[in-house]
């Protein structure tokens, strides 16, 4: 039985008092515990950010990449042992931005990973610089006088790249986001949900108070979580009302299912003993 205890470490989180932050990481350590999952089988993997120091507090396995790298890393991780959950932790500058194209490819090939989103609309770590996400007009120390660049739309792209669940959680809700963590790791395929999270101190205008005057909760009323086209334009709704929960699931084949070495059994659990690499170590002699 896996306790929310279980999942503490010995150091705490360096995180600005108030950041947004800390409600994922008690999230996902929630959804760990209420899933049962034993920690030794959980491997948290970041790139670098603010919120990739998230692995150094939660006790299951972790791996704290470089800037833009989490998805290799995981991808990695999954295919050598697909019976692991790979939960992806990332910033919205460090997934949406130099990361972007792997985190594409990852939907596209729908590996069964869960790739939470910190969506604080800025670049933390390095002081306040504007990021994909932040919005158009934005001030910031690297846009002075207002970003003049359309935002991503991680919803957007998700559904448009081929991601089997498309999520969007609020950090404020820790209730929900909670509920979408345990959703989108059961789901058979690549899970993006996209979290709001307010940096408390670089980011002025995305606050907790901006959000809660905004966020309601979309599965509250009667939408179709199968309905590709209504996900996408209701994605688009970022004005005094903004959506959150689930938009969009579907369920086909994950990228390790239609692979053959790994229809019986995980890589890491095959017989290697009778592979004789000599032959194709010698070509680079
Ligand atoms: C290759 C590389 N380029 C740039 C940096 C500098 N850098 C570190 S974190 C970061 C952006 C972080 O923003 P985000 O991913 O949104 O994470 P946050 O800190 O907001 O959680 C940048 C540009 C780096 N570490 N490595
Ligand atoms: S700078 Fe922002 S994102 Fe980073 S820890 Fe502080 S409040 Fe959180
Ligand atoms: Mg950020």
């Amino acid at each position: 039985m896996t306790e929310l205890k279980d999942l503490n470490t010995k150091e705490i989180p360096t995180w600005c008092p108030g950041c947004g932050d800390f409600m994922i990481l008690a999230s996902i350590k929630k959804a760990v515990a209420d899933m049962n999952l034993n920690p030794s089988e959980v491997v948290v993997v970041s790139g670098i950010g603010c919120s990739a120091g998230l692995p150094h507090w939660i006790e299951t396995y972790g791996f704290h990449s470089i800037h833009g790298r989490a998805i290799p890393v995981a991808t990695g991780i999954k295919l050598a042992n697909h019976g692991l959950t790979v939960i992806v932790v990332s910033g919205d500058g460090d997934g949406y931005g130099i990361g972007l194209n792997h985190l594409i490819h990852a939907m596209r090939r729908n590996l069964d990973i869960t790739f939470i989103g910190h969506n604080n609309q800025i670049y933390g770590l390095t002081l306040g610089q504007t990021s994909p996400t932040s919005t158009q007009g934005a001030k910031t120390v690297s846009t002075p006088h207002g970003s003049i660049e359309t935002p991503i739309n991680p919803l957007s792209l998700g559904l448009a790249s081929g991601a089997t669940f498309v999520a969007r959680g609020y950090a404020g809700n820790t209730t929900q986001l909670t509920d979408l963590i345990v959703k989108g790791t059961k789901h058979r395929g690549f899970a993006l949900i996209d979290v709001f999270q307010p940096c408390v101190t670089w980011n002025k205008i995305n606050t907790f108070d901006f959000f809660k005057q905004r966020v309601y909760d979309l599965n509250s009323e009667k939408f179709n979580t199968s309905d590709l086209n209504a996900a996408f334009s209701r994605c688009q709704e970022l004005g005094e009302r903004i959506p959150t929960g689930l938009f969009y699931q579907t369920e086909t084949d994950t990228y390790s299912d239609d692979l053959p070495q790994l229809k019986e059994k995980p890589l890491v659990k095959q017989n290697i003993t009778n592979v004789d690499i000599k032959s194709v170590l010698n070509k680079y002699k």
